[in-house]
């Protein structure tokens, strides 16, 4: 049976001999489009229930009209038992395909879910939702059965109640699991959906000093979230920077991330590890941001020790730039200022001084950037 296997089958239709669809499935995962852009809304049993028996109720079995009324019965109750169970099997099987197979996606998107979710439990929670297929399939045989040997029109009628009934009971069991489904679903729809074909900009640094305020400022993204609390920044937000050129527009993107602790990776929270990982896999381009005052909450030392970890971490031995930013120059003293540029050896370094609270200044960051890609 075809939905015995269907997750395995899944993955027949992409890495089997099929191989026109394979070949678009990394056509367009090459652009990274964010797999999960089609994981849709996954019904509550309720839902998923009302809809199989009202199909089923309003379904009609074609027979004669000079039937007998034994012949009508039975073909009236074998169609609605096979149409609800039809629904809800085509249903749980469109779910189940709908969530990506996390061990093919791209590393970013691979790894991203991983942090936003445990893998295992997805894995056995469509497990699970596979699992009632062949057991609907079996309610449906045995019904089915009895039906043939109904004597009177009354008997298919309670058939027909007891096969809803452990249908229904089926089906709650599975409410928690469709529960989670949903729930994982919004967090995965959140990851942006990064074009690999465009240059990408990672803004990291400690929490609170300023990141979102700056990819705000320089970039399209003018919906992201700035407060005066640490890690305001739960998730990766994308934004562009739009450089015109004589006769065309270039296009980057800019990713804020979550403020990252200087601290032992295994250490790190499923937020700071979503930092880790767009510095790790999709930049192109660093700007660490500073905070050189106390403002943010975090001492100066701290903030050093994220550098050099990240410096030393994510930029290939110098083939992915590292750009500094001394954020709230408004607040920062000059011996704040001297300090940090002597521990971090800043001397030809570009150094930005900006003040992202009034906007101050970031015009030197995207020309720099200007010069840097067009
Ligand atoms: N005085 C001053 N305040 C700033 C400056 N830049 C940002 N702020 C303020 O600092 C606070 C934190 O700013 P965010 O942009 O949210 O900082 P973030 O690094 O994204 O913070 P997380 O997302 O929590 O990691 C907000 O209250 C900002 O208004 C600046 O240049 N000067
Ligand atoms: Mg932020």
């Amino acid at each position: 049976m075809l939905f015995k296997n269907s997750i395995i089958t899944k993955n027949v239709i992409f890495y089997g001999s099929l191989e026109l669809l394979s070949h678009l499935y990394f056509t367009i995962f090459k652009i990274m489009k964010n797999p999960f852009n089609e994981f849709y809304h996954v019904p509550s049993s309720q839902e998923l229930l009302d809809i199989a028996f009202s199909r089923a109720m309003k379904s009609s079995a074609k027979v004669s009209k000079n039937a007998p009324i034994i012949i009508k019965a039975k073909k009236k109750e074998t169609m609605r038992i096979k149409v609800a169970i039809k629904e809800l099997i085509d249903r749980i099987l469109n779910i189940i395909k709908m969530v990506p197979m996390l061990d093919e996606l791209p590393d970013f998107y691979r790894e991203l879910a991983s942090v936003l979710l445990n893998t295992d439990e997805l894995k056995l929670t469509l497990g699970k939702l596979n699992g009632i297929l062949p057991v609907l399939s079996q309610i449906e045989r045995e019904h089915l059965k009895k039906l043939n040997k109904i004597e009177a029109p009354k008997e298919g009628d309670s058939l027909r109640r007891s096969a809803f009934g452990r249908i229904s009971s089926i089906m709650n069991k599975q409410k928690k699991n469709l529960v989670y489904l949903n729930n994982i679903r919004g967090r995965l729809r959140e990851i942006p959906s990064i074009d690999d074909a465009l240059p990408c900009i990672v803004v990291a640094g400690y929490p609170n000093v300023g990141k979102s305020s700056i990819v705000k400022g320089i970039s399209t993204n003018k919906k992201i979230d700035v407060q005066e609390y640490p890690f305001t920044t739960k998730k990766l937000n994308l934004g562009h920077i739009e450089i015109k050129r004589r006769f065309d527009t270039i296009k980057l993107q800019i990713i804020d991330s979550p403020g990252i602790l200087d601290r032992p990776m295994a250490k790190r929270n499923n937020i700071e590890l979503q930092a880790i990982l767009a510095l790790r896999l999709i930049s192109d381009l660093i700007l660490f941001v500073f905070d050189p005052t106390p403002a943010c909450g975090y001492s100066i030392n701290s903030q050093i020790e994220l550098y050099y970890e990240i410096k030393e971490n994510f930029t290939k031995e110098g083939k992915i730039e590292l750009i500094i930013v001394f954020n709230k120059k408004d607040l920062a003293s000059s011996s704040e200022i001297e300090y940090l540029k002597e521990k971090i050896n800043m001397r030809e370094e570009p150094l930005f001084m900006t003040n992202a609270l009034t906007g101050e200044d970031l015009i030197k960051i995207i020309r720099y950037i200007e010069k840097r890609y067009v």
